[in-house]
């Protein structure tokens, strides 16, 4: 059966094909946007198929309805079989290659024979594809570094929050099964990592028959890859795979932090438990000729290891055992979602946001926040809509109204997310940026320029007085886009003498800065805000993915601009313009 996403991937495919063949690009650029709206449909095609309606979609021509009638019917397209006759697959999918359009992949083709990944880069390796017109060898390292890139993505890993809300969803739909007294999700994503490999569900139950079967019999489930008796494993729909473990509620504590791992901290547990003549499980520990000690709790665990408990987010062996066996004041206070009193990235439709201020003041004001910071894109982005000085000034009115009828219980604050040029210059004058309360300058272009560079470029974007946070720092995107290649030392060491704050970009496609990155940060001295750079209301929500990594990061509260009180916030935003 096909899915909406199947099938825009199959026309985006043509449209592929034909360009590496120089194809008219009329009609090329006709198969691209069908793509886009069958992406973006919000039914099923499938059913308006049935109904025999698809001419009435806009964008859908004949010729279009005509194919789709045909994949409907047969699962199979005659013009796209004739199409990979002419232009193999493997030669289609060099296009996904960063820096690889139609014409280097003919080119390729044509003049090196190249027909898959593997022998371009085994061709990039033997130096063949600088000699070829207008590519050079610093073309040729690109080129490698961007198969790496899409090998990586290749791995099966899954984003946080695409994950996290199926685990969710089969804890919930599990909590209520006879004989269920605890259950929750532990591995990976109990430690709140940015991508996860499988999901671990553990569950403390008298009766491991009866969950296991439940579970197996979820909706999710596309197919029952194991079933034991206190084990099952299954894959979801979604493609995703749970391991679920039942337990006898005395083993709770010992089995759930065994499979929340992560491997390399209970690596170093079992040590310690060893150098004190204990062996350990997923049951508990084990004296030398004794019987098994069981713990229902984590901390009853930890402790009579002599380590304090630890947070599931430290859990890394980063340093964490060391400071747990000093004692719990050792470890970090974590910053918490609760300690956040506002937000201070998000868009509105005065550039590419989904509502308008009061829309986003009213959604934030539920979430129980005290302020919230605008930050509409600036012109040069080319997204519709940028805002110029004379718009910031318009924008202002609205946020003052907005401020007005919410009476004082909330504050709105104007803030801009200011494009950095490519050397460095803000898209703004500085007067539009002085009219602001808060600045946060981003680098959304020319992210692949050399480490010194762009370096040099974010340094002088912070040197500004006017700007207050570098949103977003790296720009990548999670299992789609590459960092930025920073000398983060040196930014880092920049911002915090600057006293400028990076961002923890929360939403889970970026998650930048990321964990290790933001430790670094705070390690210097930099201060840090978490934020959304919501999009809608909706959207705020994934406040919760920037906070996993902040705590990954060993974040704590006060570093953190958005847990400050209003008036802090002003005060620094102020500090910093007459520093
Ligand atoms: P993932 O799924 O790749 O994102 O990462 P994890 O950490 O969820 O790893 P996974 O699912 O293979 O196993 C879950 C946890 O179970 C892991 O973090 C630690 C524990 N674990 C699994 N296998 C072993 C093992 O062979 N030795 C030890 N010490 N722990 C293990
Ligand atoms: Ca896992
Ligand atoms: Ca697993
Ligand atoms: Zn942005």
């Amino acid at each position: 059966m096909l899915t909406n996403t199947q099938l825009a991937a199959l026309f985006a495919d043509i449209a592929g094909r034909e360009d590496i063949l120089g194809e008219n690009a009329f009609k090329i650029r006709a198969y691209r946007n069908v793509a886009e709206i069958i992406d973006n449909f919000p039914r099923p095609m499938r059913d308006v198929w049935q109904a025999g309606a698809l001419d009435g979609v806009p964008g859908i021509g004949k010729e279009i309805a005509k194919k789709i009638d045909e994949l409907m019917r047969t699962g199979k397209l005659d013009y796209f079989e004739r199409l990979r006759a002419k232009v193999p697959d493997g030669v289609a999918a060099l296009l996904d290659v960063p820096d690889l359009g139609p014409k280097r992949v003919k080119l390729i083709w044509e003049t090196l024979g190249v027909t898959d990944l593997d022998a371009l880069e085994a061709a990039a390796q033997a130096g063949k594809l600088r000699d070829l017109p207008k590519m050079g060898e610093k073309t040729e390292q690109r080129i490698l570094a961007g198969i790496a890139s899409l090998r990586r993505r290749a791995t099966g890993r899954v984003r946080l929050g695409d994950a996290l809300p199926v685990a969710r969803a089969i804890v919930e739909a599990l909590r209520d099964v006879p004989g269920v007294a605890k259950i929750d999700y532990a591995g990976s994503l109990r430690r709140g990592r940015e991508t996860i490999g499988d999901i671990d569900i553990v569950v403390a139950t008298t009766e491991p028959a009866t969950v296991g079967a439940a579970f197996r019999a979820l909706p999710l489930v596309a197919e029952v890859l194991g079933a034991g008796p206190t084990k099952s494993s299954i894959r979801t729909t979604d493609n995703l795979q749970v391991d679920l473990r039942a337990v006898d509620p005395r083993h709770w504590g010992a089995t759930l932090q065994y499979f929340t791992g992560s491997q390399a901290h209970n690596i170093r547990v079992r040590a310690i438990a060893q150098q004190q003549g204990l062996s350990l499980n997923e049951y508990g520990v084990t004296p030398e000729g004794g019987e098994l000690i069981p713990f229902d709790t984590e901390e009853g665990l930890y402790a009579r290891l002599g380590l304090a408990w630890i947070p599931p987010e430290l859990r890394e062996d980063r340093g964490e055992i060391e400071a747990a066996a000093l004692g719990a004041n050792r470890l970090p206070k974590l910053v918490t979602a609760k300690a956040l009193r506002g937000d201070l990235q998000m868009h509105t439709t005065w550039s590419d946001g989904e509502v308008d201020v009061m829309g986003m003041a009213q959604a934030a004001l539920a979430l129980g926040y005290e302020y919230i910071l605008i930050t509409d894109h600036s012109r040069s982005l080319g997204i519709a809509n940028g805002l110029t000085p004379e718009r910031l000034i318009a924008q202002r009115a609205e946020i003052d109204r907005v401020n007005r009828d919410l009476g004082g219980r909330f504050r709105v604050l104007q803030g801009v997310e200011c494009e950095v040029l490519s050397d460095g210059a803000l898209d703004l004058p500085d007067e539009a940026l002085a009219a602001c309360d808060l600045v946060q300058a981003s680098v959304h272009t020319s992210l692949s320029q050399a480490r010194e560079r762009i370096t040099a470029r974010a340094l002088r974007a912070i040197g500004n007085p006017n700007v207050h946070i570098l949103g977003h720092p790296s720009g990548r995107q999670i299992n789609a886009r590459e960092p930025a290649d920073y000398d983060w030392e040196a930014l880092f060491v920049g911002a915090a003498k600057a006293r400028v704050a990076l961002e923890i970009n929360a939403n889970p496609e970026r998650l930048d800065l990321n964990d290790t990155h933001a430790r670094r940060a705070a390690e210097l001295g930099c201060l840090l805000t978490i934020s959304t750079d919501a999009h809608s209301p909706a959207m705020l929500a994934n406040m919760a993915y920037g906070v996993l990594t902040a705590r990954r990061a060993w974040v704590t509260p006060d570093r953190v601009v958005n847990t400050w009180p209003l008036k802090k916030v002003l005060d620094w935003a102020r500090e910093r313009r007459t520093q």
